[in-house]
């Protein structure tokens, strides 16, 4: 499963409406996100979708005799059609597995509810909540920022922070995995930051990077290598809010700007799902 993009501009108001699940979106907030969207010269095709589908086709390689159901959680095709595609072809067990590491009630819980209501008891259900300590997935990140000078600064998007709250885990899975890679890759200079909030109204977790990139700026940091540990595909919040926003950020206080390159349908990464998969396979379980 993964989050969905609009196809083309005439799709995203009814995107943003799907996001906002119901409740008003404001005109300038929309007419924002077409610019954003417009100004990535997404007027076409969607990066994010043809990524999730290439995926998609990989992991079916890697898994050989298992069928792979993409559904997305705000755009077509969506995860109850994805569930009903599954049941359809005889499948006994499905995994549920989200092209997002870290779970939130937030985040992930919203995609398991969606999956489990669509297969609607039609087969044994098995749902990964979370692998953000996956060996694998720690190891390819390491890999991508493993040797560099700048200070990497680990991102991740943000969420309301009443999560916490509740006991969410998604901000304690975020720093497990930045941590896990700092250690193995051996880096001394790295730091954490969300990035990515909505204007909602209420408080979202923080920093968001554009505050961290001051902050490391006052502390003398020149050269910043962000690493965005709660994404794996090139879109929006990549293309947009960091190699453009916090890029331009960087830029007025005179630092030095990179980002790893994103996992996409790297096949080590498509191998990583692969793993991830056939464990839970092993062990099905009732909804
Ligand atoms: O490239 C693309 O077209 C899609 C990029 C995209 C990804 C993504 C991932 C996550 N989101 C998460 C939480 C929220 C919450 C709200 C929210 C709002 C938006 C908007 C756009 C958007 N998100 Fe997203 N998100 C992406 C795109 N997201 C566009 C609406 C306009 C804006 O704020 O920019 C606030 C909802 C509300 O208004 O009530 C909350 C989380 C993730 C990472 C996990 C995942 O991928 O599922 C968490 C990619």
């Amino acid at each position: 499963m993964a989050y969905g993009s609009p196809e083309r501009l005439a799709d995203v108001p009814a995107y943003y409406a799907d996001i906002r699940g119901g409740r008003p979106v404001r005109r300038e907030l929309l007419d924002d996100l077409v610019g954003r969207y417009r100004s990535l010269g997404i007027e076409d095709e969607s990066p994010l979708n043809a990524i999730t589908e290439e995926t998609r086709a990989a992991l079916e390689r890697e898994l050989r005799d298992v069928p792979v159901f993409t559904g997305m959680k705000h755009w077509t095709p969506r995860i109850a059609d994805a569930a009903d595609r599954a049941v359809a072809s005889g499948a006994g067990t499905v995994v549920g597995l989200v092209l997002a590491p870290h779970f939130s009630s937030m985040s992930i819980g919203g995609y398991k509810e969606q999956l489990q209501e669509g297969l609607a008891g039609g087969a044994d259900f098995v749902f990964i909540d979370s692998w953000h300590d996956e060996s694998g997935f720690v190891e390819l990140l390491a890999d991508r920022v493993r040797g560099t000078d700048a200070h990497v600064v680990f991102t991740a998007h943000s969420l309301p922070a009443r999560i916490l709250d509740a006991g969410d885990p998604y901000k304690d899975q975020l720093l497990e995995t930045s941590q896990l890679v700092a250690e193995l890759a051996g880096l001394t200079a790295w730091s954490f930051s969300f990035q990515s909030e909505s204007p909602t109204g209420e408080p979202w977790l923080g920093p968001d990077i554009l505050v961290h990139l001051s902050e490391l700026s006052l502390e003398g940091v020149t050269s910043v290598l962000v690493c965005p540990v709660g994404f794996v595909a090139d879109h929006l919040e990549i293309r947009w809010d960091l190699d453009h926003e916090a890029a331009e950020r960087a830029r007025e206080l005179g630092m030095d700007f990179g980002r790893i390159e994103m996992p996409n349908a790297d096949p080590a990464f498509v191998n990583v799902l692969a793993g991830l998969v056939r464990r839970a396979l092993a062990v099905p379980s009732e909804a």
